[in-house]
Order: structure tokens, then sequence, then C-alpha cells
């Protein structure tokens, strides 16, 4: 059974998340069929990409799959996890990537929202970033897409207290594009990408990748990036870690001890 649904119409392909036994989870699966839509989509040409849930969702996504999360001293978020491979995939996808947000975003999916270039939400829509609240040393490449969404005084509140925030305040913050009722989102937003979709692909196309290559333009040195691993394996290899995840599985509160 397919996690996504897919269509293409006048140049615009939209996915639609449809895991929804699973709250739109990204597993490993789902994200598969989504890098596999997207190459679909390259090969058809499409000109802008919309990335949504199914009309009137609670959840838009519940975000990483916490089943998939390794303990045993794994890097939780390492090179080849599906959700660094599909914020990749959209960060790399030749042309806008919209995220039409309905319901509430999680996680792993908050990020990945943040790497979409334009977001259209609902009043209703939330957003909340988890690593603190399931102990998970998040990789920084995913710092910096929230860095590079939203001043820093709004990342570090969204991923310190990983309490939802709504679509106004992050509006206010011009981290999200339109706020627009779900009676009218699906339209606005498809009037939105066909304005883009009659603009130059290419010209387009273009500046998508060198605002990417920009806003990932920061030297580290290499002791700076022995020491954010050496950093974050302290944390996946900590008891914190695994009573995060131990507690989401027993459905219980965890209990940080700093350790
Ligand atoms: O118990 P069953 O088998 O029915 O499955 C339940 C949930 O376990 C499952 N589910 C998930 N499974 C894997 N990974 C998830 N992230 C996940 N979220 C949910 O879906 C079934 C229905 O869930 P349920 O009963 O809780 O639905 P609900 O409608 O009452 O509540 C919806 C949510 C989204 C509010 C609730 O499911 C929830 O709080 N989910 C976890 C949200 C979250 O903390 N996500 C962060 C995942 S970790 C991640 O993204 C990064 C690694 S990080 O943390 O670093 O950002």
């Amino acid at each position: 059974m397919s996690l996504i649904l897919a269509e293409i119409s006048d140049g615009i392909g939209t996915i639609t998340l449809n895991y929804e036994i699973k709250r739109n989870a990204l597993s490993e699966q789902l994200v598969l069929e989504i890098a596999a839509t997207f190459e679909k989509f390259k090969a058809e040409r499409v000109r802008v990409a919309i990335l949504r849930a199914r009309p009137g969702a609670k959840v838009w996504s519940a975000g990483h799959n916490v089943a998939e999360l390794p303990l045993g001293g794994l890097d939780p978020l390492g090179w080849q996890d599906p959700l660094r491979m599909l914020i990749r995939d959209v960060e790399a996808f030749p042309a806008p990537v919209i995220a039409l947000i309905e319901g509430g975003v999680w996680g792993g999916a908050c990020e990945l929202v943040f790497a979409c270039d334009m977001i259209v939400a609902t009043p209703e829509a939330t957003f909340a970033a988890t690593p603190a609240k399931l102990g998970v040393p998040y990789n920084a490449t995913g710092l910096l897409t929230f860095l590079n969404a939203a001043p820093p005084h709004i990342a570090k509140e969204l991923l310190f207290t990983s309490r939802p925030m709504t679509a106004a305040r992050l509006e206010r913050q011009g981290i999200i594009n339109h706020v627009v009722p779900a009676a009218e989102i699906t339209d606005f937003t498809h009037e939105m990408a066909q304005t883009i979709a009659h603009n130059s692909p290419l010209a387009i196309g273009v500046m998508k990748e060198q605002l990417r290559i920009l806003a990932a333009a920061h030297a580290l040195s290499p002791a700076d990036f022995e020491r954010i691993q050496g950093l974050r394996r302290v944390v996946y290899n900590s008891r914190d870690y695994a009573e995060g995840i131990n507690a989401f599985k027993e459905k219980r509160t965890p209990v940080y001890l700093g350790e």
C-alpha cells in the first residue's frame, strides 16, 4: 500500500502524505516513495511541487518514525537517515517546493516544512520541534535548516521548549508565507504555483540552487566538526536518549537525569 498520493497537473506536481494510521510519520518507506516521486516529477519537468497531507488532516506529519530511531550507540540522524535524505531531496529538487500545511507538524517534519521553499498554512496549523522532548541530538545541517528559516531566538524557543507554535506566530516572524483558511488554501496554493509555473523554470531552478549553496556556506574547521560529532555522540550514547525513545514507545512521560 502506497504511503503517499502523487499527481501532476498543468506542470504542478502534488505529493499528498497518506499514512494516516501512523500520522504521516516520516518512515523510510514513505521517504523513499517521496524520493521516487521527485524523480518522476523531474523527468516530467514539473515546475512547482506541492507537499501536503490529505485535506482536513489533523496531523500533517508526526515527524521522524520513532520506531526507526536507532539505539545502541548509532547516530540517529546520520547521513543515510531517511529524514536527512528527504531534506536533501527537497533542497535539491530543481523547482520550488511549497509546503501546504493543515494540522500539526511535529519534530523532523517541522524541519522538513522549514526546508521547503515556501509555506502556506491554515490558521489551525501548529509547528513543534521535538528533539529536546525526545532527548535526540539534532544534527548540524538540521539545525542550520531552522537557523536559515527562523530568527535565532524563535528557533531556540521551538527547539528548547518543544512546544507547538501557531501559524499566526510563525507568519509574524516571516517563517510562514501565507495563513489561509482551510476552505481556500488548496486554490490559493495552486494559484501561487501557477504564477511560478509561468515564469522561467531555468532562472528559478538556478536561483533556488544558488540560494541553497549560499545558505549552506559556513566555514567549519575539522576541529569544530569533530567537536560537534563528539558532543552529539555523548547524547545518543546517553541514558536520556534511550529514556526518550523508550518513554515514547511505552506512551509515558520521559524522566531526564542529564546523563
Ligand atoms: O499506537 P499505534 O500503533 O496506534 O500508533 C500510534 C502512534 O504510535 C503512531 N505515531 C508514530 N509512530 C512513529 N513515529 C511517530 N513520530 C509517531 N507519531 C505517532 O501513530 C499512531 C497514532 O498515534 P496517536 O494515537 O498518538 O495519534 P493522536 O492523533 O492521538 O496524536 C497525534 C500526535 C502527532 C499528537 C501524537 O501521535 C504524537 O505526539 N506523536 C509524536 C510527535 C513527535 O514527538 N514527533 C517527533 C518524532 S522524532 C523526530 O521527529 C526527530 C528525531 S526530533 O525529535 O529530533 O525532532
